[in-house]
């Protein structure tokens, strides 16, 4: 049989990616859990960036989560995460690297603002991203409920930490999904009621706390 460990830390968005997509897949691994405030000696051979998640199959390492979790797609097609058509499956990467160069990067930097007019401008931009991705991205490429029509994809995996999170701006900078906003907020409920979320997630209130320094 072949050997899955996931290197992982409980409290990484981009692990969880990689952690959902192993349960997603219903494949055997185990976890190897690193504090990431005192990274051990083993991690850091394991690890070429010393960040995680790193997947290792049958000896085989992989990195950086959404690269990782295609590799766990081409190793393991038997539950596909992503589409066969050509064209969907290049709509899956575009979505895949929106979540990772603009979502993410706005997320975070609202999140991190101090000053009033930088919070103002970035809340602005962050709900510019919610109104593209419900229009451009759900709704423009299926019914739902997931981003890529009925199935869950990868896209669904690369964004979902992110919105587990989104208590953090709803709490610290008092950003909300919008209303108008449907097939988002349906997609946020069908994401957390899923396995793979829901033996991976953390409650609002642990990051509320978690942030606290950081977003205050
Ligand atoms: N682009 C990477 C980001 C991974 C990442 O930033 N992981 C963080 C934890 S959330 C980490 O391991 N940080 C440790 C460090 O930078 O020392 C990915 O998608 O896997």
């Amino acid at each position: 049989m072949t050997t899955i460990e996931l290197i992982t830390s409980h409290v990484c968005p981009f692990a969880q990616r990689t952690h959902m997509a192993l349960i997603e897949k219903g494949l055997d691994f185990t976890v190897r859990e690193v504090d990431l405030s005192n990274k051990p000696a083993w991690f850091e051979e394991v690890s070429p960036t010393s960040k995680v998640p790193v997947v290792k199959i049958a000896g085989e390492i992989v990195w950086e989560s959404a690269i990782a979790n295609e590799y766990i797609e081409d190793k393991f097609p038997d539950v596909p995460l992503l589409p066969d058509d050509p064209w969907l499956r290049a709509q899956a990467r575009i979505w895949i690297d929106y979540c990772n160069t603009r979502w993410i990067e706005d997320f975070y930097a609202l999140l991190g603002a101090k000053e009033a007019e930088r919070q103002k401008d970035l809340g602005d931009r962050v709900m510019q991203d919610l109104r593209h991705m419900e229009t451009k991205g759900m709704a423009a490429l299926s019914s739902g409920p997931f981003w890529l029509g009925s199935s869950v994809s990868l896209v669904d995996l690369a964004f979902w930490p992110f919105f587990e999170r989104f208590p953090l701006l709803s709490h610290y900078r008092q950003v909300t999904i919008p209303d108008d906003c449907k097939r988002l907020h349906r997609w946020c409920d069908e994401m957390a009621a899923r396995p793979s979320a829901r033996q991976t997630m953390h409650e609002a209130s642990w990051y509320i706390e978690r942030y606290k320094a950081r977003a205050a």
